[in-house]
C-alpha cells in the first residue's frame, strides 16, 4: 500500500507540543523510519523468507505461503535485517497483517539477526482474515547494527497464508509509560479470611491522619467499623499507606467489601472452603506438569494433551538420552518426572526441593496437632493412581521421585552414584510448544554434588514415608540415598556451571554444605544411624542462623533439614535447641511482618525482590506455621495465616498471584503449554498455579520494556513473555501447597 514516509513530527504532534507547556530538557529527536520498503509497492526486496516459505506481492501487500508441520514460530518467517537499534531509544513498531484460514498466530519480533538471536520486543496476535493494524512501542535495551524485524509464522500443524503491509519501525518516539491498573486503593486478601483468624488490609492514601473504615456484607450492610492506622511511606512499594485491622469481626459469608477513604475493596469471603479447594488445586497442578504420560481430559477437563518426551515424533524423547557431547559413554532412560516450569527441562536440584515440600506437606499432616491426613488421602487429587489405596499426594510425588532416581549415574561408570544435574533440550524452544511437539535433542548435563544430595535427601525422606505402602520402593529409595550420599562425600565440590544455561536454566549453586546438612538430616531421621547424626551435629550449618529474608529455596536447602529435624521425632542430641532455633526464627519473621504495612514476612535486603519472591514469602510463612506446630502459640499461627493475605491480593499491585483465586489474579504465566495468551486453543494455567511474583532484577526483555526503575512490589507483570517475574514452577507451587494445606487445617 502506498504511503508517505514519516520522517518528521506529525502535524498533530507539533500542535500538541505547541499547546503543552513542555518542561525544559533535551529537544525531542526526529522520528526516523528504520524499515526499508515496508509498503511493498513494487517489490518484496530487501525482505527475506526462510527456505520453506514462498512470498510475493499480492494486492499491494507481501503474502507468504506458510507450510504446516513446523515446531517453532521461527521455523517459518519473513524478515528484514541490518536494522540499527540505539540503546535507550524508543521505537514505534507498526504493521498490518491478515491470515487465512482465520485463527493463526503470528509472532512479530524485533531482535538480533545473528546468534544468540536475542529478542528485544515480541507480540503474538491472532490474525483475522480481513486484517488488522497493530501498533506497539518499546525501548531498545541494546546498541546494534544487526537488528532484525520479522514476522514468524511457524508452529502450525496446517499450512496457511500470511499477508502483511505497512511495516514500520519508527525511532525517536516518546517512550511508553507503563501504568499498572491497581484498582481500588483498599487492598485485601481477595479470596478469604478465616472466621477465627486475623483480618488485615492496607489502604493506599495521601492522608496522614486516621480515617474511618467500614466492613460491609454482600448486601451492603455495615457489619463492623473502625479507624485506620497511618503507617507512613512503605519501602516495599513507595506508597503512603494505612493499615486496617478488622479481626474483631467473626462472622462468615461471601462477598464482603472493606470501604475506606471513599473506595471499596475487591470482594472477599470469610470462611474456610476456599482453602480446602486451594489445598487440592495447588497439588493438582503437578499432574498437568507431568512428563512421559498423556494428561487425561476426564481428570483435568480442558488440560488433556499427549504424553511428552516418550520418543514419539517429533519428540526425540527421554527414554534413551545421551550426555552432552563427550560427557559420558552411556545413555539413560530419564522419562517421567515433572516439567520444571514453563520450559520442558527437568532439573534434579529443583525437583528435589519441590518433592521435599510435597512430602513435608504430607508428613506434617501426619505429625502436627492440626494435621488432617485424610484431606490428602487416596482419591483427593484426581490422578490416574487415585483408588490405589495410597494417599494421592504420595502418588504424585512418586512420579518425580522415580525420575530423580533415574538420574543417578549407574554403578561401574565414572562418578557412579552421583546424580546428573539436569536433562533438557539442546537449544531453547519457543512459545507456545506442547511437550509432545518438542523436536529438540535432549541431553544429560554433568553430575553435581548438589543434585546428588537432593537425590539423597528426598530418597531418604521417601524411604520412611512410603514404607507403609510399598516396602520395596522404600528399600530401593533408601539404597539409592545411601549410594548418593557416599558418592557426594567422595566428590564434595562438583558444581554445576553458571554458564550452562542454553536450552535450560543453570540452577548453579557453588556451595553444597547446606545440601550435605539436609541430606544427612533426612538420612538420620529415616535410619537413626550415628554416622548421619554426627554429620548433622558436626556441620557448621547446624548452629548457623539460616533463616534470613531468603530463607528456603532450591539453592538454600538447610532450612529443609532444620525444619524436619525439629518436627520429625528422633533422638538427636540437642533436638530442643533445634526446635528453639525454628521458634526464634519465626519470632524474627513475625517482627518483619509487623513492620510491613502489607503484612508479609519478607523484607529482602535493599528492597531487592528475588526471583520467585511470592514463594519466598510463603516459605518464610512455613517457618511461622512450623513454630505454631511446635509451640501451639497463636501468634505464630496468625502470622502464618496473615502471610497468605499478601499472596492473595493484599499487595501493592492488588493482584492475587494464584491463578483462578481472587477477582484479579495472575493467569498469563510464562509457559509453553498453558499459553492461551499466544494461542487461544491452549488453556491458561490451571487454577491454583502460583506466579513467581515481583523480581527486582527483571531479567527478561518484556519486563525490562515495561518496568524499568520499578520499586520492590511493582517489579511484576502478568504477561506470558515475562519469564523472570511471571513463570510458574514446581518449587514455587510446592510452597503454596504447603501453606494452603496449613491454612485449611486451621479452619
Ligand atoms: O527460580 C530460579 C532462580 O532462582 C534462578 O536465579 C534462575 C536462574 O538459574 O532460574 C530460576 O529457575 C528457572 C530455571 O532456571 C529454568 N526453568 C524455569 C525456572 C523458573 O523461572
Amino acid at each position: 500500500m502506498k504511503r508517505r514516509r514519516t520522517t518528521a513530527l506529525t502535524l498533530a504532534a507539533l500542535l500538541g507540543a505547541a499547546l503543552t507547556a513542555l518542561p525544559a530538557g533535551p529537544a525531542a529527536a526526529d522520528e526516523v523510519e528504520q524499515i526499508r520498503n515496508g509498503t511493498f509497492d513494487t517489490t518484496t526486496a530487501p525482505w527475506w523468507t526462510t527456505a520453506n516459505v514462498t512470498a510475493g506481492l499480492s494486492g499491494g501487500q507481501l503474502c507468504a505461503e506458510v507450510p504446516g508441520g513446523t515446531a517453532n514460530r521461527w521455523d517459518a518467517a519473513v524478515g528484514q535485517n541490518d536494522i540499527t537499534l540505539v540503546k535507550g531509544e524508543s521505537y514505534r513498531f507498526t504493521f498490518t497483517a491478515n491470515g487465512s484460514p482465520a485463527g493463526h498466530v503470528v509472532r512479530a519480533i524485533v531482535g538480533l539477526s545473528v546468534s544468540p538471536y536475542d529478542t528485544y520486543f515480541e507480540v503474538s496476535p491472532q490474525l483475522s482474515v480481513s486484517g488488522d493494524a497493530y501498533t506497539y512501542t518499546f525501548t531498545s535495551p541494546v546498541d546494534t547494527t544487526e537488528g532484525q524485524v520479522a514476522l514468524q509464522a511457524g508452529g502450525s500443524a496446517d499450512a496457511w497464508r500470511l499477508c502483511m503491509d505497512d511495516v514500520s519501525l519508527l525511532g525517536g518516539v516518546p517512550p511508553e509509560v507503563y501504568e499498572p491498573d491497581t484498582g481500588p486503593r483498599v487492598r485485601v486478601n481477595q479470596v478469604a479470611y478465616l472466621p477465627s483468624g486475623p483480618k488485615n488490609a492496607t489502604l493506599v492514601t495521601g492522608a496522614t491522619g486516621k480515617l474511618p473504615w467500614q466492613l460491609k456484607n454482600a448486601r451492603g450492610g455495615v457489619v463492623a467499623h473502625g479507624r485506620t492506622v497511618p503507617r507512613g511511606v512503605d519501602a516495599s512499594s513507595g506508597q503512603n499507606v494505612h493499615s486496617i485491622d478488622f479481626g474483631g469481626y467473626r462472622g462468615r459469608g461471601d462477598g464482603f467489601t472493606l470501604v475506606a477513604d471513599g473506595e471499596a475493596s475487591r470482594p472477599f469471603d470469610i470462611g474456610t472452603s476456599a482453602y480446602e479447594r486451594l489445598r487440592l488445586d495447588a497439588l493438582k497442578y503437578y499432574y498437568t506438569q507431568r512428563s512421559g504420560i498423556a494428561i487425561r481430559d476426564d481428570l483435568r477437563p480442558g488440560y488433556a494433551r499427549p504424553a511428552g518426551h516418550l520418543g514419539v515424533a517429533p519428540n526425540r524423547g527421554d527414554l534413551d538420552v545421551p550426555c552432552q557431547a563427550g560427557g559420558c559413554d552411556y545413555r539413560l532412560d530419564v522419562s517421567g518426572g515433572w516439567y520444571d516450569a514453563g520450559d520442558h527441562g527437568k532439573y534434579v536440584v529443583n525437583g528435589g526441593i519441590a518433592t521435599w515440600e510435597l512430602l513435608s506437606t504430607y508428613e506434617r499432616s501426619q505429625l502436627a496437632r492440626t494435621g488432617r491426613p485424610a484431606k490428602l488421602g487416596d482419591g483427593t487429587l484426581a490422578v490416574p493412581e487415585s483408588g490405589n489405596k495410597v494417599p494421592d499426594i504420595l502418588d504424585e510425588a512418586r512420579w518425580e521421585l522415580e525420575f530423580l532416581l533415574s538420574m543417578q549415574v549407574p554403578a561401574g561408570r565414572l562418578l557412579a552414584g552421583m546424580a546428573h544435574h539436569k536433562v533438557h533440550d539442546e537449544q531453547w524452544t519457543g512459545l507456545p510448544l506442547l511437550p509432545s511437539d518438542d523436536p529438540q535433542q535432549r541431553e544429560l548435563h554433568p553430575p553435581s554434588t548438589a543434585a546428588t544430595l537432593n537425590l539423597a535427601a528426598t530418597a531418604a525422606q521417601a524411604a520412611r514415608l512410603y514404607r507403609p505402602y510399598d516396602r520395596r520402593f522404600a528399600a530401593k529409595a533408601l539404597t539409592a540415598a545411601r549410594t548418593a550420599w557416599s558418592a557426594a562425600l567422595a566428590h564434595p565440590e562438583v558444581y554445576a556451571s553458571e554458564s550452562d544455561a542454553t536450552g535450560g536454566g543453570a540452577y548453579a549453586d557453588a556451595d553444597a554444605t547446606d545440601e550435605f546438612y539436609w541430606a544427612a538430616a533426612e538420612l538420620y531421621l529415616t535410619t537413626g544411624e550415628k554416622q548421619f547424626a554426627d554429620h548433622v551435629t558436626g556441620s557448621p550449618v547446624h548452629t548457623a542462623d539460616i533463616f534470613g529474608p531468603l530463607g528456603l529455596d532450591w539453592s538454600r536447602t538447610a532450612a529443609a533439614g532444620r525444619l524436619d529435624l525439629a518436627t520429625v521425632p528422633s533422638k538427636l542430641p540437642g533436638r530442643d535447641r533445634v526446635r528453639r532455633s525454628v521458634v526464634q526464627a519465626a519470632g524474627r519473621y513475625l517482627d518483619t511482618l509487623e513492620a510491613q504495612p502489607y503484612g508479609m514476612p519478607y523484607a529482602p535486603e535493599g528492597n531487592r525482590y528475588d526471583w520467585g519472591s511470592s514463594h519466598q514469602v510463603l516459605n518464610n510463612a512455613v517457618v511461622l506455621a512450623t513454630a505454631y506446630d511446635l509451640t501451639g502459640a497463636a501468634k505464630y499461627r496468625d502470622g502464618a495465616l496473615q502471610s497468605m493475605d499478601y499472596v492473595l491480593g493484599r499487595n501493592a499491585l492488588n493482584i492475587s498471584y494464584v491463578t483462578g483465586y481472587g477477582e484479579v489474579n495472575s493467569h498469563r504465566q510464562h509457559s509453553r503449554w498453558y499459553a492461551r495468551e499466544l494461542d487461544p486453543e491452549l488453556p491458561d494455567p490451571p487454577p491454583g498455579t502460583l506466579a513467581g511474583g515481583p523480581n527486582s532484577a527483571i531479567q527478561d526483555p518484556y519486563a525490562q520494556s515495561k518496568l524499568q526503575g520499578c520499586v520492590g512490589q511493582f517489579c511484576y507483570i502478568d504477561d506470558i513473555q515475562s519469564w523472570s517475574t511471571n513463570e510458574t514452577a514446581i518449587n514455587w507451587n510446592a510452597a503454596l501447597a504447603r501453606m494452603a494445606s496449613f491454612v485449611a487445617d486451621q479452619g
